[in-house]
């Protein structure tokens, strides 16, 4: 059985637009985002830009030689990680999760409820803390083995760690249709980023029939914009 949270204020549908005021767009956009194409912290940000249709420029960074590490760039991000959405106005916004609800707040992929914005950063904070530091960690160290070799016990421990918030999921999404509730929020957009290519990182995802289901639900939603294709 599912349950709905109706009550607890998630909107329904998707925004058509996005919740920023008309003095606002004017100001900040078009905005740059610096970005690496196989990230999906990255891949958060596009897709939420591309659903609320905010223009931008896409500026690929090379991590593979060290581009994030630059003095330039961590001038815009003093962590030297990407994304850095860079404002027209020049204010630097960086942390995909902070970018997402910056982008989304006041569209109803960010719920008017207080307990439905806690269910939202609860999920958010699950993919930053036991979600991304697994699947996308094994992911992109498959992927790029210049990021540092897997040895035999990282890889085994990442691969147990990944199953273990993928069975988390699982038991939500048996109960609720979406990560945070009854309809799409920038919980899904977060966790969907690295969830529906967990498969690169050797994670099978054939046993976790909810997950199966919501990445389906969810890719319904979203634009099309495959990880691998420069936006537009
Ligand atoms: N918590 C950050 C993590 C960002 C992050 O880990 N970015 C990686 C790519 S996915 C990066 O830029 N790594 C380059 C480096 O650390 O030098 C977020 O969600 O934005």
């Amino acid at each position: 059985m599912r349950e709905s949270n109706d009550r607890d204020g998630l909107g329904t549908g998707i925004p058509e637009s996005a919740a920023l005021g008309a003095d606002e767009l004017a100001r900040y956009f078009p905005a740059t985002l610096y970005d690496f194409l196989p990230s999906g912290n990255g891949y958060k940000v596009r897709l939420v830009l591309a659903l609320l249709g905010l223009p931008y420029r896409y500026v690929e960074v090379d991590l593979t030689v060290g581009a994030s590490r630059t003095p330039d760039f961590m001038a815009r991000n003093p962590i030297g990680k990407i994304p850095v959405l860079e404002l027209a106005d020049g204010t630097c916004l960086f942390e995909s999760s902070a970018i997402l609800w910056w982008l989304a707040e006041g569209t109803s992929l960010v719920p008017a409820s207080r307990l439905g914005r806690q269910r939202v950063l609860q999920w958010m904070s699950f993919e930053q803390y036991n979600h991304e530091p697994t699947i996308a960690v094994r992911r992109a160290r498959l992927l790029h083995p210049e990021f540092g070799e897997l040895t035999e016990s990282e890889s085994v421990a990442l691969l147990e760690r990944g199953y273990q918030a993928l069975g988390v999921m699982d038991g939500v999404l048996e109960r609720q249709d979406f990560m945070a509730g009854s309809s799409l929020s920038i919980a899904d957009i977060a966790l969907y980023a690295y969830t529906h290519v967990a498969d690169e990182g050797g994670f099978d995802l054939v046993r976790f029939r909810n997950v199966t289901r919501w990445l389906d639900a969810v890719a319904k939603q979203l634009p099309e914009l495959p990880i691998d294709r420069v936006p537009a």
